[in-house]
């Protein structure tokens, strides 16, 4: 089953929106199979962020993720690498349609509440550099046979 990786921003936790976040994956179907709230160091900030190394904006991004802490997670679900990118919206929120999570709660693109990954081979990446395997439970929810054919 495709897998994901979400994170949830220093500003999603500071503005209380841990639970809205969590709410709406689940709501929609997914399966959360690892979660935690941590504080990021600067080398994890960089790695996760290495593919904008060289972007103007790379060393405001990294100050931002380090200044409290995120809440990491791995989701489960058929699609969810897109969907769950649909579900967070567009990077700049002021852009982000309504009813996506940026588009809802956020205002700039330096403060845009959740970070997703892009496409599955990025997810395996960002889950295998977030988590270890003990610190994800494989898991079969009751409900599988309600939510697919
Ligand atoms: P996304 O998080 O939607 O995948 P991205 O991978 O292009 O977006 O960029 C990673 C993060 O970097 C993004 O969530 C916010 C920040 N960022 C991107 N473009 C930026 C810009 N032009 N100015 C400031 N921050 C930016
Ligand atoms: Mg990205």
């Amino acid at each position: 089953m495709e897998r994901t990786f979400l994170m949830i921003k220093p500003d999603g936790v500071q503005r209380s929106l841990v639970g809205e976040v969590i709410r709406r994956y689940e709501a929609k179907g997914f399966t959360l199979v690892g979660l935690k709230l941590m504080a990021v160091s600067r080398e994890l900030a960089e790695k996760h962020y290495d593919v904008h190394k060289d972007k103007p904006f790379f060393g405001g991004l990294v100050e931002f993720i380090t200044s409290g802490p995120v809440v990491a997670m791995v989701w489960e679900g058929e699609g969810i690498v897109a969907s769950a990118r649909k579900i967070i919206g567009a990077t700049n929120p002021l852009t982000a349609e309504p009813g996506t999570i940026r588009g809802d709660y956020g205002v700039t693109i330096g403060r845009n509440l959740i970070h997703g990954s892009d496409a599955v081979e990025t997810a395996r990446n960002e889950i295998a550099l977030w988590f270890s395997e003990d610190e994800l439970a494989a898991w079969e929810p009751t409900m599988k046979g309600w939510l697919y054919e």
